[in-house]
């Protein structure tokens, strides 16, 4: 076998040969979902927030070139802090390797890259989907079709309502990934608990979870699956302003001709702004009971404690 070109800390190799609990986080949030400097205080407070639950927490992404499983502190401020880090999806990894380069990996590259590793379980804010025009710009997320191919569990808060939710509900049950609600069957829009869309299935208990992924393994599907946990509806953004900022978002991007990869963190930034900020704090907040419901299940597979 031809060495791998992973770099794995020694905390996550050694937890994850013992079949001890490990959940893994991704990069893209702190590169370029959150602003600077709350988006090392989110990517540090997530993972304190996985070892109080005593789960080893493994922050993945690029540093110089060398795809990384198990971010050291230094590397993630580095990449949280360092101007021009690039948005890695899977198809660019061969590139940032090659070419040397520090990326922040999204969703898709980060789930390919904990699978590799050997990690099952993975938390992150918001699942990327299928764009609203894809009809005309095939704009899908390349999130949905790597995750159809990893037999991970991927817990996010839904795709954000900058998206076409209906066509990406669709596009998960094309690519057969199953998706389930936390203790809900209303699929929630992110920033929002309920979509307005529904799911066949609710899921109670991190318990419970590993019931279904005991039973897809079982049968050898390889799709992951994913959780949509909903942020508390007392912690929602007001729908009003919600909606308000959203079609703004789509409006300007459109104006500005904003497309491909650089869609996704313009609308992010958008809401951000004109929110004054308050669209900010339902996002860590959505993404801190992401990382813990992660924890948790990611304990629930484990064979051994930490
Ligand atoms: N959705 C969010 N926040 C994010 C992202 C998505 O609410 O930071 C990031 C994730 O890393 C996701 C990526 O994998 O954007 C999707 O980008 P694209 O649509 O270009 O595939
Ligand atoms: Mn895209």
């Amino acid at each position: 076998m031809p060495p791998t070109p992973l770099a794995i800390s020694e905390e996550v190799r050694d937890a994850i040969e013992r079949g001890a609990p490990v959940l893994a986080l991704e990069s893209t949030i702190f590169t370029h979902g959150l602003p600077r400097p709350r988006n090392i205080a989110v990517a540090r407070e997530a993972e304190d927030l996985v070892r109080s639950l005593r789960v080893v927490p493994a922050t993945i992404g690029v540093v110089d070139g060398r795809p990384t499983v198990g971010l050291s502190p230094d590397e993630i401020e580095r990449l949280a802090t360092t101007d021009g880090v690039m948005k890695a999806s899977l198809r660019d990894l061969p590139l940032a390797m090659a070419k040397g380069l520090s990326a922040g990996t999204t969703v898709a590259a980060t789930a390919f890259l904990a699978d590799r590793a050997g990690i099952r379980v993975f938390s992150t804010g918001g699942l990327g989907g299928v764009h609203r025009g894809a009809q005309q710009t095939f704009d899908e997320s390349a999130d949905l079709p790597t995750l159809a191919a990893l037999p991970l569990v991927l817990v996010s808060a839904g795709v954000k309502s900058i998206l076409d939710i209906p066509l990406t509900l669709e596009r998960l049950e094309t690519l057969s990934l199953a998706v389930v609600g936390y203790r809900t069957t209303d699929y929630p829009g992110f920033y929002i608990s309920d979509s307005g869309y529904d799911l066949d299935f609710s899921v109670d208990s991190p318990g419970e979870i590993a019931r279904v992924v005991e039973a897809r393994d079982s049968l050898g599907i390889s799709s992951a699956l994913l959780v949509a946990n909903p942020v508390g509806a007392e912690r929602e953004l007001p729908r009003e302003l919600h909606d308000d900022v959203l079609t703004r978002a789509l409006d300007e991007a459109h104006r500005l001709g904003v497309s491909g990869h650089d869609t996704t963190p313009f609308l992010l930034d958008f809401v951000q702004r004109e929110t004054g900020g308050r669209s900010l704090d339902v996002n860590v907040d959505v993404y801190r009971g992401n990382v813990e419901l992660g924890a948790r299940i990611a304990a629930a597979l484990s064979t051994t404690p930490l």
